[in-house]
C-alpha cells in the first residue's frame, strides 16, 4: 500500500462471498487497500468449513487485501489488527467496546458479535507478492443463527447503528494499525493490544485442534500472537485451533 489506506472500496448487493472474492483479485495481482463489502453473501465463509450466515442487511460484511510484509509464522497477525480495528470501530459507533476471543472472535457479555476469517495467497509470477485476505462479519442488527448464542450491536447497545459509519470507522482505525504489522515494535504493540483485550487469558479452555483436544489454563499470548496454555504442568504453544471457555464449576460458553 503506498499510503493510500483503504480507499478502493467495492460495494455488492449481493455476493457469494467477500473473501473469495477478493481471494480472487489477489491472484489476479490487486493491490493491497482493495475492500470488498456486500449486503449479503450467499455463502459467507466461517473456518475450517464453517459458514457465516445473516440476513440480508444486517451485517457488516467486509474484507481487505493486505500485502505486509510479515514473516510467514506471523501471519495470524493481520487477522488480530482487523478484530482490534472492528472492536475499536463498535466502541466509536456502537458505544459498546467488545472483548478479544483468541483466535477471531468479537464477544460482548460472553456472546459473539463479529467473526474474523484470514485467507492467504503464497503469491508469484503474476499474483505479486503473498496475500492475505481478512473478512469479518459483524452482528449489527441480527444476533446470529438460533442456538449459536450470539448477539448484535443493536441489542447490546439498545440502539440503531449505522453501518455504513461503522464500515468507515473500521477502515480508518485498520489504516491507522496497519503500518504497525510491518515491524518488529509494532507487531508487538498489536500483541500487546489484544493482551489488554483478550478475554481468553486467565481462563480454563478447551483448544480443540485435528491433532486432538487440549485443556488447561491460557496464560499468555506470544509475541507471534500465538495462545500459551498451562496443562499438567507443562506450557503448550497454540498458533491456530478453536477454542472454548470453560468456567470452572459452570457451563461452558454455547456453541461456536
Ligand atoms: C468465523 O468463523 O467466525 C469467521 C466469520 C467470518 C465471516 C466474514 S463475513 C465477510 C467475510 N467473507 C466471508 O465469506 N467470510 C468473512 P468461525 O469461528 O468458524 O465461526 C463460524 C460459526 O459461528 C458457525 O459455525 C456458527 O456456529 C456461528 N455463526 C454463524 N453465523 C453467525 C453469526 N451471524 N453470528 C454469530 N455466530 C455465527
Amino acid at each position: 500500500m503506498s499510503g493510500g489506506g483503504f480507499t478502493d472500496v467495492r460495494r455488492f448487493a449481493e455476493l457469494d462471498s467477500t473473501n473469495r472474492y477478493l481471494m480472487d483479485e489477489a491472484r489476479a495481482g490487486a493491490p493491497e487497500g482493495v475492500v470488498a463489502v456486500a449486503d449479503h453473501q450467499r455463502a459467507g465463509r466461517g473456518r475450517l468449513g464453517r459458514r457465516w450466515e445473516a440476513p440480508p442487511g444486517t451485517n457488516l460484511l467486509v474484507s481487505v487485501l493486505l500485502r505486509p510484509d510479515v514473516p510467514a509464522g506471523e501471519l495470524h497477525l493481520c487477522s488480530m489488527a482487523v478484530a482490534l480495528a472492528a472492536a475499536d470501530a463498535c466502541a466509536a459507533v456502537a458505544g459498546v467496546a467488545p472483548d478479544l476471543k483468541w483466535p477471531n472472535d468479537l464477544l460482548v457479555g460472553g456472546a459473539k458479535v463479529a467473526g474474523v476469517l484470514a485467507e492467504s495467497e503464497p503469491g508469484g509470477p503474476g499474483a505479486g507478492p503473498p496475500a492475505v485476505v481478512v473478512g469479518i462479519g459483524v452482528n449489527v442488527a441480527w444476533p446470529g443463527p438460533v442456538g449459536v448464542g450470539g448477539t448484535s450491536l443493536q441489542e447490546s447497545s439498545g440502539r440503531e447503528v449505522d453501518r455504513d459509519a461503522l464500515l468507515h470507522a473500521f477502515l480508518a482505525e485498520l489504516a491507522r494499525r496497519r503500518p504497525g504489522l510491518n515491524t518488529p515494535l509494532g507487531r508487538r504493540q498489536l500483541v500487546d493490544a489484544w493482551r489488554r483485550r483478550c478475554v481468553t487469558l486467565g481462563q480454563v479452555v478447551r483448544v480443540e485442534q485435528a491433532s486432538g483436544e487440549l485443556t488447561g489454563t491460557a496464560v499468555a499470548l506470544t509475541d507471534a500472537g500465538h495462545l500459551v496454555v498451562e496443562a499438567a504442568g507443562a506450557a503448550h504453544t497454540v498458533a491456530a485451533g478453536d477454542v472454548v471457555h470453560l468456567r470452572p464449576g459452570g457451563p461452558p460458553e454455547g456453541p461456536k
